[in-house]
């Protein structure tokens, strides 16, 4: 008996859950190559991880699944919680841009992944800049990119994606303001057919990944366009509306009468929409 069959044995399911099926996943896929290379794990430490060390020994286009992660990882090294319930999901993939357009990279994962909820379940998912997914405000899902390059060129990307599916967040901390699309819905959803929705998403984005109605989209998609924030990064602290996002995925922040880009960094949602 395999490590992984004995770690199933001994967190047997909760009633009413889906667990995840290697064989359910791959027989209603309809991508032409993402998630042939399926590899689905009961229990790892971070899915980017197991990802990474594939990536370096020559893998590609593969994806990595795991039910739990007892050390998810956001950006910065921050904790990301994975209980059993959501979608904890690493590809490898080789996009066809050059390094300098890399931010390019989580333009397409958000808006395949938004693209995925909204087309699935009928719920509309935004993004909240740079690389969260809200429904009705809360966070719902995150997205890791970590690349590999020779410091000129793109070699591999290890896009990691979390998603909240059937979660009961309540005893996280608030101050996440987390949510689960399980909460949202008022029902838990099928994670079989959400990953094969998603696979088929990101494979369909990867190939629209250098054109740019992918910037277009991504900045359509966007709840933190035109809302008053606070941005935290390397150079401080600013609070200001954002005015624009440019296509290099850029905040531009109105704030004390300048127009200041941010490239990178944290943003909290202070109001509505300017005004409201
Ligand atoms: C993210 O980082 O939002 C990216 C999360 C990526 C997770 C995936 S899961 C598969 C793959 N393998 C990994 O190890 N990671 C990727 P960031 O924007 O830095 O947000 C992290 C913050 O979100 C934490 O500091 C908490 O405040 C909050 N948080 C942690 N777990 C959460 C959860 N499950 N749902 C909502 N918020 C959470």
């Amino acid at each position: 008996m395999t490590e992984d069959m004995l770690a199933m044995i001994s967190h047997p399911d909760p009633p009413g859950f889906d667990p995840l099926n290697l064989d359910h996943i791959l027989c209603g896929l309809k991508t032409r190559w993402l998630g042939r290379d399926l590899r689905l794990y009961t229990r790892v430490g971070s899915t980017n991880d197991i990802a990474r060390s594939l990536a370096q020994r020559g893998t590609r286009n593969a994806v990595i699944l795991a039910e739990t992660q007892s050390e998810g990882r956001g950006r910065l090294s921050r904790s990301w919680e994975s209980p059993r319930g959501g979608i904890w999901m690493s590809l490898i993939l080789q996009p066809d841009i050059p390094i300098t357009h890399a931010f390019r990279i989580n333009m397409a994962v958000c808006v395949a992944a938004c693209r995925a909820i909204s087309s699935l379940l009928d719920i509309d998912a935004g993004i909240k800049w740079p690389n969260d997914l809200l429904i009705n405000e809360r966070k719902v899902g995150g997205i890791l990119i970590e690349i590999g390059s020779d410091g000129l060129h793109l070699d591999y990307a290890i896009v990691g994606l979390g998603i909240n599916a059937n979660i009961d967040t309540s005893a996280f901390p608030p101050e996440w303001m987390a949510s689960s699309l399980s909460y949202e819905l008022g029902q838990e959803i099928s994670l079989s057919r959400l990953i094969q929705r998603l696979l088929l998403e990101l494979e369909e984005a990867n190939e629209r990944i250098a054109r740019d109605e992918i910037y277009q989209e991504w900045r359509q998609r966007s709840i933190t366009l035109g809302r008053m924030v606070r941005i935290t990064s390397n150079s401080g602290e600013l609070v200001g509306v954002v005015e624009d996002l440019a296509d290099d995925g850029a905040i531009l922040l109105r704030t004390d009468g300048k127009l200041v880009r941010v490239l990178a960094g944290d943003c909290i949602h202070l109001r509505g929409v300017e005004g409201t």
